[in-house]
């Protein structure tokens, strides 16, 4: 519906300061590879990819805290960075298909979709929220964070100004949760936010939270949509090779529903795949990690679909 062809680009972005584990720089060139531009090539995309983006001209050197946020202002010029070459390929009519990297970049993906969509709704994958203000954070890591940004919450800083704050609390939905700070509690209430943790996935099953996640961010199934999935929300022993693995979370099959019934709206936009981090577990375990994020993408993508 709103893209002419299929075509899509791969935006990576070998990025990992928004948190404090080293590697995640490294999720995408393991998924590329690992093939992925000739997996989605197979099903019929035509595929751009630049390159792995080196951020030239930022630097990540001489950046003190700003209160309690670390690299805030290396995550700030990445993420801007990031919104602008998303949003040139989505005014090309490309899908931009944004490998991380933190979850930080986010801020710069979905910045990027709502310049040229501004009423996107966006279907956030994730056992976090990850949307700590510059108040309630407690790490001071910005990965978990971007949410709060894009929708303008918690006090500004100067740093940040170029992030617009468009997001609507309406236009997201959270599905996957399960270790969520008590102050982002707080904030989901206040605000309003729908959203959808593993005990819904459990009592509805993966099918009905899908159609509610959407009932309530497209309830007339025709505005765009901005999907940003966080390799975490699947269980561990399904992705063990990410930062914050946490117990009890999405099945293989449910975290590949997901994207394949965003897939099934015909609205999808774009797509972030975040926090595939190569240094973490044993080979194996990164292989296979790196084999479920390149299979979620296909999902995404329309694999499935017979
Ligand atoms: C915590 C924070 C987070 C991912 C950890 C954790 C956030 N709420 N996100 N791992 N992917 O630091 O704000
Ligand atoms: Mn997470
Ligand atoms: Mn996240
Ligand atoms: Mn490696």
């Amino acid at each position: 519906q709103f893209l002419a062809e299929k075509k899509c680009a791969i935006v990576a972005c070998p990025f990992s300061g928004g948190q404090p584990k080293a590697g995640v720089d490294e999720g995408p060139m393991h998924l590329l590879e690992a093939g992925l531009v000739s997996q989605l090539e197979g099903l019929g995309w035509k595929v751009s990819f630049d390159g792995h983006h080196q951020f030239e001209g930022i630097s990540a050197a001489d950046d003190p805290p700003i209160g309690i946020l670390k690299n805030p202002r290396f995550v700030s010029r990445v993420s801007e960075f990031v919104a602008n070459v998303v949003g040139k390929h989505i005014a090309n009519g490309e899908l931009p298909v944004t490998l991380g990297g933190d979850h930080s970049l986010a801020m710069g993906t979905i910045s990027g979709t709502l310049s040229k969509y501004p009423e996107a709704c966006v279907i956030w994958i994730d056992a976090h929220t990850d949307i700590n203000t510059v108040e309630s954070t407690e790490s001071g890591n910005i990965h978990g964070m971007p949410v709060s940004f894009l929708m303008g919450l918690g006090s500004k800083v100067e740093e940040f100004s170029w992030v617009k704050s468009i997001l609507k609390p309406e236009n997201l939905v959270y599905i996957g949760l399960r270790d969520v700070d008590s102050g982002e509690k707080k904030i989901l209430r206040d605000n309003n936010i729908k959203a959808f943790s593993m005990h819904e996935v459990d009592k509805y099953g993966i099918g009905k939270v899908v159609e509610m996640a959407l009932d309530h961010v497209n309830p007339d199934r025709n505005k765009p949509i901005h999907l940003s999935f966080d390799v975490d929300a699947l269980d561990p022993s399904v992705a063990p090779s990410t930062g914050t693995p946490v117990r009890g979370g999405l099945t293989f099959r449910e975290g590949h529903y997901i994207c394949e019934a965003i897939y099934e709206t015909g609205l999808l936009v774009a797509m972030d795949l975040m926090e595939v981090n190569p240094s973490l577990a044993d080979a194996v375990s990164v292989a296979q990690t790196v084999a479920v994020g390149c299979s979620l993408l296909r999902s995404a993508l329309g694999e499935t679909l017979l």
